[in-house]
């Protein structure tokens, strides 16, 4: 309970360095080492059950959405026919909950190494947990390099819903992870990976470009607003192996009523364009790259 002090919740760490975000815990529900990282579950006072690894929030009910629907469709929207999904990471089922609405979805393979986090959060976090119940979904517990070894040319689509470049997701933002997606990938395939912060890891972001450029025809970067991830933003790198890709013109826009359907309260057709404009300090790092 290092990070708790006088009933407030403090993210402190060294990818943020001398910035912190609060919030104010009502009760701790779960507090446990799992064989990788250090799992807490704690009642906040205003933005309900939060999921903690390693003392680095990972998702709060109150905004998870904003994450977890732009992860989700970013890529679902940007692929003509997103048959089999692949989600690497992603324990606490929201992005599966998203993807699994995708009426063109058949199948999805959700690959968590840490099983502990799948049980918390289908008990404290059951709004997220409810994908792990779709007849679409095939859950592996393991991780997601060696899966992808043993997978070549298999998906339409892989997203990867990591923590941050620390610890157990350190691996997730090198270049031969994303060779390894890439052979993972059907011919056109699209990959969606958290991205990160343009506030925080401009370098990091630009660096993670570079090698995708090497490897991709096309390469995007998006950016979603969500109050309790650092700086209040998180970003997306988009690659496709279809050099006719837009990211920017979703092949798939979505119709009022498919989003009133799939109950969507942050992405629609119009912030998934405007998603890709990045404000003039990260342009124009991220167009050198
Ligand atoms: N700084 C925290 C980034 C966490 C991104 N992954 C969150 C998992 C939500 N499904």
């Amino acid at each position: 309970m290092d990070h708790i002090k006088d009933g407030w919740f403090t993210e402190i760490c060294t990818l943020w360095p001398g910035q912190a975000m609060s919030l104010q815990v009502e009760e701790v529900l779960y507090n446990k080492k799992s064989k990788f990282q250090d799992v807490m579950v704690f009642k906040s006072k205003t933005y309900g059950n939060v999921l903690v690894l390693d003392g680095v929030i990972q998702c709060t009910e109150r905004d998870e959405f904003a994450y977890q629907e732009m992860i989700a469709n970013l890529p679902l929207c940007s692929h003509p026919c997103p048959k089999k999904v692949l989600i690497i990471g992603g324990g606490d089922g929201g992005v599966l909950r998203e993807v699994v609405k995708n009426t063109l979805v058949e199948s999805v393979v959700l690959c968590e190494i840490d099983e502990d986090v799948i049980n918390v959060a289908k008990k404290f976090l059951p709004g997220m947990a409810k994908g792990f119940f779709s007849p679409k979904l095939t859950l592996h517990v393991g991780d997601g390099f060696e899966f992808m070894k043993q997978n070549q040319d298999a998906f339409d689509v892989i997203i990867t819903d990591s923590s941050d470049p620390v610890g157990p997701a350190e691996s997730l933002f090198k270049e031969s992870y994303y060779q390894l997606m890439k052979a993972a990938l059907r011919n056109g395939g699209i990959l969606c990976s958290q991205g990160e912060c343009q506030w925080l890891h401009l370098e990091l972001i630009k660096e993670m470009r570079t090698f995708c450029k090497t490897l991709f025809p096309v390469v995007e970067y998006a950016y979603s607003t969500i109050p309790t991830y650092p700086s209040g933003q998180i970003g997306f790198m988009l690659c496709s192996k279809n050099p006719e890709t837009n990211f920017k013109d979703p092949v798939k826009s979505l119709a009022k009523e498919e989003m009133e359907t799939m109950n969507l309260k942050y992405y629609n057709p119009e912030i998934h364009k405007a998603s890709f404009v990045l404000p003039e300090f990260a342009r124009k790092v991220l167009s050198e790259a």
